[in-house]
């Protein structure tokens, strides 16, 4: 696989600062390195970063950092639509804003090679937010509204060629829901699978289940990682910690049954915030967790399919 690495410098939709830290982290904690040592030709393209800011307001006075939002968003959906069509792009956040950018862009490519877009995302959060309905104003709570293309977002982030169909989105990890999200969420077909369910049922009957579905549809996969889908005591290097997030095994476990289907085609590491780090500690999981993502085996070599 040819993995195109791509540095997004963004922190503007999040609380907190520090997550523009998140793709040098990513660097030192070598996941170059680690991708090359499975046989991945690795092309890290650098930083992007924005230019000019539009003008525009939003009548939510809540909402913070909309023209860099909407600048960054533009920005992104270019680069992910060029980027995915070079390879196997790794977005390297950067806050979750960013993912309405690199949905979107990978979204366009997927309709171009006329197949459907499937997203897999796993978070605390569902960030499904509307300009209108944002409380906290910060604009990382509002990505999958976005690229499912919820009604709100016309005249202030740039127009979706291609909106993702909120039945293919799963998301896998959720424990944390504010009530407008919930009536928006209802309103769609999105797939939903908080930690209860996880508790419930384990996350390979949940996973398989939507891969099987991916796959019968010859979609493209992209999947969006949120730090915070992590457990708090393993991934400490996140502005909003949520208790109870999946453990080690069960966050490699996905991994490693989304390398064995063959489906993903993109990737988002997102919210990694340096600043509040152990030593490193929350980088190296998302190195190792990418790894798996990409053929990393307990006896590192290859799996073969089964
Ligand atoms: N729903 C809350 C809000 O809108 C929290 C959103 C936090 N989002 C992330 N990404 N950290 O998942 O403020
Ligand atoms: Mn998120
Ligand atoms: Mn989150
Ligand atoms: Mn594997």
């Amino acid at each position: 696989m040819h993995c195109r690495l791509i540095g997004i410098p963004l922190q503007d939709g999040a609380s907190r600062l520090g997550c523009e830290m998140g793709p040098s982290a990513l660097r030192v904690a070598d996941l170059a390195g680690a991708l090359e040592g499975l046989g991945h030709e690795v092309t890290d393209i650098g930083n992007v970063t924005i230019g000019e800011l539009p003008d525009v307001r939003h009548p939510n006075p809540a909402v913070r950092n909309l023209p860099q939002i909407a600048a960054w968003t533009k920005l992104l959906t270019e680069v992910a639509y060029r980027e995915a069509g070079k390879g196997m792009p790794i977005f390297m956040g950067g806050d979750h804003a960013l993912s309405a950018g690199t949905v979107a862009g990978v979204a366009r490519h997927a309709a171009e090679q006329g197949r459907p877009l499937f997203v897999l995302w796993l978070d605390a959060h569902t960030d499904f937010h509307t300009l209108d309905s944002t409380a906290s104003g910060n604009l990382h709570g509002l990505p999958a509204a976005y690229y499912t293309g919820q009604p709100g977002f016309e005249g202030y982030l740039p127009p979706l060629s291609h909106a993702v169909d909120p039945a293919n989105l799963c998301m896998i990890g959720i424990r944390s829901v504010d009530p407008a999200e919930r009536e928006t969420i209802k309103r769609n077909s999105v797939t939903v699978h908080d930690m209860r369910s996880i508790d419930e049922h384990g996350v390979a009957v949940l996973l398989r289940r939507f891969i099987d579905e991916v796959e019968a549809a010859n979609g493209m996969l992209h999947v969006s990682l949120d730090v915070d889908f992590l457990d708090p005591s393993i991934a400490p290097a996140v502005g909003t910690t949520v208790p109870g997030g999946a453990t080690f095994r069960e966050a490699h476990l996905v991994m490693e049954m989304l390398h064995d289907s063959g489906l993903v085609t993109s990737l988002d590491l997102v919210e990694l915030n340096p600043f509040l780090d152990e030593r490193g500690r929350t980088a190296t999981l998302l190195v190792d967790l990418t790894a798996s993502l990409m053929g990393r085996t307990v006896l590192d070599r290859p799996t073969r399919s089964y």
